[in-house]
């Protein structure tokens, strides 16, 4: 309904500053190695595919100096990593194309969703996690922006004043986000969600209800006429530790492999779906078996957000 051409623009972001450890910002190229662009442009999916090749890599765009803003850490580098990404899914979406982010740590999804979001005026975001992301330099214990790319994009509790971030202007309300997944937030974070009244559908909301009903009560949520462009943030993690070792910020009682497929495919079916960020792989967590079943497994959803169906 709302894209203009069967292609897809992908974001590598390589970065891991948004949290301590490294190895996350080779994530995309290990999604890519393992044939992502390939398995889109396949005969069953057939996408124009557009690598954003002048993505700089990790350490480029690294200051010299970047002192703690507040709690925050590496905040001038983090700002200017989303600032790129934002640039190019906005410009992605402008050309009517879908926007794929590839990562990196989930700090520069106030990029991704500022991105498609100054193109899609009225979007609304499914975000996938185990974490909600919404911690504000206020409430934040770790001061790891990969925690906080939620209450930037609300501009919570301070975000629009914190320095390096004058780009980034709110560009979203609590009504138009919905979580999935959600099983280990701090108490601030809570609080936050609670007080805002926003939509959260955590793991004992999928085990009382199975997936197929947490979609559809998601859906009817922001929504309820389907009429509106979704920008999916899914940070494998979301996924049970079993099913996704490479990742930084494990959290065991997460989806299934074929709950988190599902989100995918129910997103694809809406015709709504705009964006996707694929988020958190970290190859150098766990051992080589590991890694590999991470980067097949995280393919398959993007492939299933982008209409791969089983039959
Ligand atoms: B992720 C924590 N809430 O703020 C924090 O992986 C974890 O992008 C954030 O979801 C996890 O540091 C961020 C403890
Ligand atoms: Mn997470
Ligand atoms: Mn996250
Ligand atoms: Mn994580």
């Amino acid at each position: 309904k709302f894209l203009k051409r069967r292609a897809v623009g992908v974001v590598p972001a390589a970065f891991s500053g948004g949290q301590p450890k490294r190895g996350v910002e080779t994530g995309p190229g290990h999604l890519i190695e393992f044939g992502l662009l390939e398995q889109l442009q396949s005969e069953d999916l057939g996408y124009e595919v557009t690598l954003d090749e002048s993505f700089p890599p990790c350490d480029s765009l690294r200051p010299a100096s970047d002192p703690l803003v507040g709690r925050l850490r590496n905040a001038r580098w983090v700002s200017s990593v989303s600032q790129r990404v934002f640039s190019s899914v906005r410009d992605t979406c402008a050309k009517g194309a879908f926007a794929l982010t590839i990562g990196g740590d989930h700090s520069v999804g106030m990029g991704t969703v500022a991105g498609s979001a100054s193109v899609y005026g009225d979007l609304r975001v499914v975000w996938v996690d185990a974490h909600a992301d919404i911690n504000t330099p206020e409430t934040t214990i770790s001061g790891n922006l990969h925690g906080c790319p939620v209450s930037f994009l609300l501009g919570l509790g301070g975000t629009t004043n914190v320095a390096h971030f004058e780009w980034l202007r709110p560009c979203l309300t609590p009504d138009r986000i919905v979580y999935i997944g959600l099983r280990d937030l701090d108490p601030g974070e809570k609080k936050i969600i609670r007080s805002l009244g926003i939509k959260a559908f955590s793991m004992h909301e999928v085990d009382k209800w199975g997936i197929g009903r947490v979609m559809e009560m998601a859906l009817d949520h922001i929504a309820p006429k389907r009429d509106k462009p979704i920008h999916l943030s899914f940070d494998v993690d979301a996924l049970d530790p079993t099913v996704i070792p490479a990742t930084g910020t494990p959290v065991r009682g997460g989806l299934t492999f074929r709950e988190g497929h599902y989100i995918c495919e129910a997103l694809h079916e809406t015709g709504l779906l705009v964006a996707m960020d694929l988020m958190e792989v970290n190859p150098l967590i766990g051992d080589q078996g590991g890694l590999l079943q991470t980067v097949s497994i995280g393919c398959g959803l993007v492939r299933s957000a982008l209409g791969e169906t089983l039959l």
